[in-house]
């Protein structure tokens, strides 16, 4: 039987719904719950918990993705796979991180959570939890979501419904595998090249800015350009922003580069990737040296630069490794 290790970081999954049904997180009754609810794990495989920390998943940052990187590779020779409980909002974001941090996995290390809490009559904590640890136990060298009967890789993954059981989505990349009567892998997975590898260092100097009709220019006076070293631009479509007129943003983006920062163009179109040559604003971005984020996700997109920049000072160098695929995020 595998060895599975059990690892809760909070969220909805380690709430109680209190008596007017709003989930609160109790810290102290989340291995109970896990034990009475699921005696069912132990025929599926032999699994420690251990609680890393209890956060709703909107106060996770790059301390908790160290914390949580830095435990999955001291126990990693002790266990066969991993499950990781995790509040849904920014799971994708961990899930992303991770993959950065722990580059080379040869095992499954497996993100869930659940809408409701695990102690309401209609929860989905409990089907996602099962799931999540049957594919610990399969041969899946992946940093993967696991959520109502799909299992997607962490790093294309997005939240994509607040209500719906069907929580994430992964627009650019096929489910790695489909949980119904049988569960089957698919055979597009992740190849380790080596050995597991950690990484700890994640920056913080980058700026997300999403682009919508009428952004006045002069509220991006306000940022304090001095401090970041890339700027995230989630534009319309296949890379566009305004152009013309008193709402263009190419001063704005000269003044970045004046300052040294990267441009790196994103999408809000979920599917598809970023062409910066398709349309005038971003043929012109491309003249000033924008990069594209291709077809990754914003949460990939903001996750590899944080990781770029903690590990490199040299902007070049960021720029060269942002465009190449490290951990499976980006279609080349
Ligand atoms: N607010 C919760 C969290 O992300 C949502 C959830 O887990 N369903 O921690």
């Amino acid at each position: 039987m595998k060895n599975i290790l059990l690892i809760q970081t909070g969220g909805t999954i380690a709430m109680d719904s209190g008596d007017d049904q709003k989930p609160t997180l109790n810290a102290s009754k989340w291995a109970d719950l896990i034990d009475g609810a699921l005696p069912e794990l132990a025929e599926i495989a032999k699994v420690d918990t251990h609680k890393l920390f209890m956060e709703d998943s909107s106060d996770i940052n790059r301390k908790h993705w160290v914390a949580l990187a830095s435990f999955i590779h001291k126990q990693y020779q002790n266990y066969d796979g991993f499950v990781v409980l995790h509040g849904t909002d920014t799971m994708a974001y961990t899930a992303s991180a991770l993959s950065f941090a722990l580059q080379n996995t040869h095992k499954p290390i497996i993100l869930t959570g659940s809408q409701v809490p695990m102690s309401s009559i209609r929860s989905d904590a409990r089907r996602n939890l099962v799931n999540a640890i049957e594919i610990a136990t399969m041969d899946l060298p992946e940093i993967a979501i696991c959520f109502n009967d799909h299992v997607f890789r962490g790093n294309r993954s997005s939240k994509i419904s607040i209500g719906d059981f069907d929580a994430f989505g992964s627009p650019n990349y096929p489910p790695l595998a489909e949980i119904g009567l049988h569960i089957e892998l698919q055979n597009h997975l992740q190849e380790p090249s080596g050995e597991l590898r950690l990484s700890t260092d994640f920056s913080d100097q980058l700026f997300l800015l999403k682009i919508y009709p009428n952004l006045n220019p002069a509220f991006l006076q306000e940022i304090p350009l001095q401090g970041v070293r890339a700027l995230v631009i989630e534009a319309f479509g296949s890379g566009n922003f305004p152009l013309s007129g008193d709402y263009s943003l190419i001063p704005f983006f000269k003044q970045c580069l004046e300052n040294d920062i990267l441009l790196v163009f994103t999408s809000q179109a979920a599917y598809d990737a970023v062409d910066l040559s398709n349309y005038e604003s971003g043929r012109q971005a491309l003249q000033l040296g924008a990069l594209s984020a291709g077809d990754m996700t914003t949460e990939a997109t903001l996750t590899k630069l944080m990781y770029l920049l903690g590990n490199h000072a040299d902007n070049s160098v960021v720029s060269k490794k942002f465009i190449q695929n490290i951990a499976g995020e980006l279609t080349e």
